[in-house]
């Protein structure tokens, strides 16, 4: 048959591209990915999740990162796509990602609302949310990040289906959100960090959303992410701001990193890469290079500081 074309990481890739950049990389490196899906989007395509790191015979502590639960933040599935490159590459080279990938197991889904995705290529840019459908509404989707059982639509979310931070229709409505909760649920002793990447405004977010109170491990979760954010300016200078999510961005509930610190999963945070909102979501292909090696930075501290913990 023909021969793939080389996967570009400093372009914005397609879903198809991205499927098949899936499959091919986990079939070159099968002693350190493997992949499995964990269900279908609401259109019917598959969710790969991957799985990094030295195989064992016992089940080792893990992290799981996911990107894209919002289409339009294309900065944010490009960054899963360096992340899973370098961590492969950077194995057995790097003493940081050998000693990580032999102790702890990441989970990686490199694209979370497949559909949203996919729709922001074929027809709207500016689009959001899932793409499901309700007879009785007009209209398309709801929040994924509005819609896990987290003080579930209380505040910073609307019960209006045309909205573009729709709560849905009950906590976990959207399967994409659903898939990825009974995933976390059902590894929850092993998985001890939870990252989800967004953009943009440049923040590094921990809990709560939901609320302006502060979490049981407040200081301990500012104090990684300001590590963290210093590892990330380090390399270009890029600025980034550490807080809880309501008094940093906005209060918002049904957030998946609330979710998951509700859970159980302490260190639980929310990325939000470049930039400041001179490009905002359409950030220029030229800044993909740049953003994702600052973030491995902050990315890998965090999942460093895991690891000892
Ligand atoms: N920002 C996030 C949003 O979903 C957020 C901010 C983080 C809300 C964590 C709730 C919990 O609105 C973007 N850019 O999507
Ligand atoms: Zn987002």
């Amino acid at each position: 048959g023909p021969s793939p074309r080389a996967h570009s990481y400093t372009k914005y890739n397609t879903w198809n591209e991205i499927q098949d950049w899936i499959a091919s990389i986990s079939s070159s490196n099968p002693n350190l990915i493997s992949k499995q899906v964990i269900g279908n989007t609401y259109e019917g395509r598959p969710m790969n999740l991957l799985k990094i790191g030295k195989k064992s015979s016992s089940t080792k502590p893990a992290i799981f990162m996911d990107c894209g639960i919002h289409a339009r933040e294309w900065i944010s599935p490009a960054f899963c796509q360096w992340f899973v490159k370098e961590a492969l590459s950077t194995y057995g080279k790097d003493s940081q990602m050998t000693s990580l990938l032999n102790q702890m197991d990441v989970y990686v889904l490199p694209v979370f609302n497949i559909d949203g995705y996919d729709y922001t290529h074929k027809s709207n840019r500016m689009w959001r949310k899932t793409r499901s459908r309700r007879s009785g509404s007009g209209c398309v989707g709801a929040d994924p990040n509005r819609n896990w059982n987290a003080g579930w639509c209380t505040i910073g979310a609307s019960s209006n289906p045309c909205s573009d931070t729709f709560c849905g229709y009950t906590p976990e409505s959207e399967i994409e959100v659903k898939n990825v909760a009974d995933f976390i649920r059902r590894n929850k002793s092993a998985i001890k960090a939870y990252i989800t990447v967004h953009s943009y405004s440049q923040l590094l977010l921990f809990p709560y959303s939901y609320t302006y109170e502060l979490s049981a491990h407040h200081s301990e979760l500012l104090k990684v992410a300001e590590g963290a954010s210093a590892a990330l300016r380090s390399l270009y200078g890029t600025r980034y701001t550490s807080g809880p999510g309501a008094a940093t961005i906005y209060p918002a509930a049904g957030g998946s990193d609330d979710w998951a610190y509700d859970l159980g999963v302490k260190y639980s945070y929310t990325f939000e890469l470049r930039d400041t909102g001179r490009y905002g979501f359409l950030l220029p292909e030229s800044q993909i290079k740049p953003t994702c090696e600052e973030t491995m930075l902050a990315v890998k501290y965090i999942a460093a500081y895991v690891q000892k913990n």
